[in-house]
């Protein structure tokens, strides 16, 4: 079992990771990215694939046209953990 966040961590996350946001109704963490359209979406997705598939960490996502919603979580932990701040880190930087 990977080691949910703890609450200092959590609190924190607000300043670790300001572009997201920590989701009301479950234990997870949420951005929406806005691109030219769909073909620059779909590249940002197929380089967030491969993160995932390096940090084996996988996000919960969709795809609508110019738009893409990533949901971050660990499902190993019930919960957010080091790894959802790894992997939203990493994204961030793609988007730079
Ligand atoms: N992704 C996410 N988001 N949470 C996990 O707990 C998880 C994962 N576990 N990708 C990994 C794969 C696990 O199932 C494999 C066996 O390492």
């Amino acid at each position: 079992m990977i080691a949910q966040l703890n609450e200092t961590e959590r609190a924190a996350l607000a300043q670790t990771l300001p572009e997201w946001r920590l989701l009301a109704e479950r234990e997870a963490i949420r951005r929406g990215f806005r691109f030219a359209d769909f073909s620059a979406a779909w590249g940002f997705m197929a380089r967030v694939a491969l993160l995932a598939e390096v940090q084996d960490h996988h996000p919960e996502w969709s795809n609508v046209y110019d738009r893409v919603e990533i949901t971050l979580t660990t499902h190993d932990a019930g919960g957010l953990s080091a790894r959802d701040i790894k992997l939203a880190r990493a994204i961030d930087l793609l988007v730079g």
